[in-house]
């Protein structure tokens, strides 16, 4: 019998606009992995555009969801935690991290982008999220999310190489061993996504071609596919071009059709692209 790889993804899942387990889920499941959802709130929407979302808070489910795993023996090669609509859902997180020790602890701390909060979020829960961020092997914060965790302003000019490094450095120091930082602008001008992997003390980044408009959902997409090329045995640099590509090419696809921001990205154009499982993008270490 040849089992795939099996992920407990703990995130909303939000019906318009194309964000959380809307994507994380169909990119996953194409590059071969099964992924179990494990909700955090059901959402009309994303908080990003649509005015007034319907929210379902799913805190009490959590852990009943996972005692039932634990009863039934199923077992978990990746948990991966995005989207939290309480304080207590960390608690959730840090209690399936303890019951499959074995497992790769991702968090991608979404707490907001472009140097603002999303709408959900309390300082109370952000202050939470670098708890659970302390207990992850692998976090993939955007950079306004990296600030929050290191409780510095969003940069308003374009960092140096030593100020990102600095940056990873000291996320890594929180506890994970891999740091990813996304949406991040050089002093060079470059646009990036960087990553550091401190087992080996290695320093990456890939560049990429900003387009100039902001889509929601682009953030899951990249950790997705960052935590699919991880499981099935990319190195750091290849998994974080294979994201990069893949969102690249997405975001171009989607600006190419002109279609509504808040939509997201058409992903559904763009998901052959992760079933080849092509990557052309170029790496640097820095
Ligand atoms: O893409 C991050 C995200 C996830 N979940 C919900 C959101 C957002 C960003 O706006 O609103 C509900």
């Amino acid at each position: 019998m040849q089992n795939l790889k099996k992920v407990a993804a703990i995130h909303d899942l939000s019906g318009v606009g194309r964000c959380s387990l809307s994507v994380i889920m169909p990119a996953l499941s194409v590059m071969g992995i099964q992924v179990a959802a494990v909700p955090t709130a059901v959402l009309s929407s994303h908080t990003n555009g649509f005015g007034e979302v319907v929210l379902k808070d799913m805190t009490d489910y959590i852990h009943p969801a996972l005692s039932h795993y634990k009863a039934q023996g199923v077992d978990f090669d990746c948990i991966y935690s995005g989207f939290l609509a309480s304080t207590q859902q960390v608690d959730g997180c840090l209690e399936f991290f303890k019951s499959y020790p074995n497992a790769l602890k991702i968090v991608d701390p979404v707490m907001g982008d472009s140097g603002r909060l999303y709408k959900t979020y309390t300082s109370e829960l952000c202050k939470r999220m670098s708890e659970l961020v302390s207990a992850a092997d692998i976090i993939t914060p955007n950079l306004t999310e990296a600030s929050i965790l290191l409780g510095v302003d969003y940069p308003v000019s374009q960092l140096t190489l030593s100020e990102v490094k600095s940056m990873l450095v000291r996320l890594s120091g929180k506890g994970p061993k891999t740091v990813v930082i996304t949406s991040v602008t050089m002093a060079d001008g470059k646009n990036c996504n960087v990553g550091y992997d401190s087992q080996n003390n290695a320093f990456w980044r890939v560049v990429y071609e900003k387009i100039p408009k902001h889509y929601p959902g682009t953030g899951d997409l990249f950790a997705s596919v960052l935590t699919g090329g991880l499981i099935l045995g990319d190195s750091l640099p290849i998994a974080m071009c294979r994201a990069t590509s893949f969102l690249e090419y997405a975001i171009k696809t989607t600006f190419g059709y002109g279609t509504d921001a808040r939509e997201g990205v058409m992903l559904e154009k763009c998901l052959p692209m992760l079933i080849s499982n092509q990557c052309y993008m170029d790496y640097s270490a820095i």
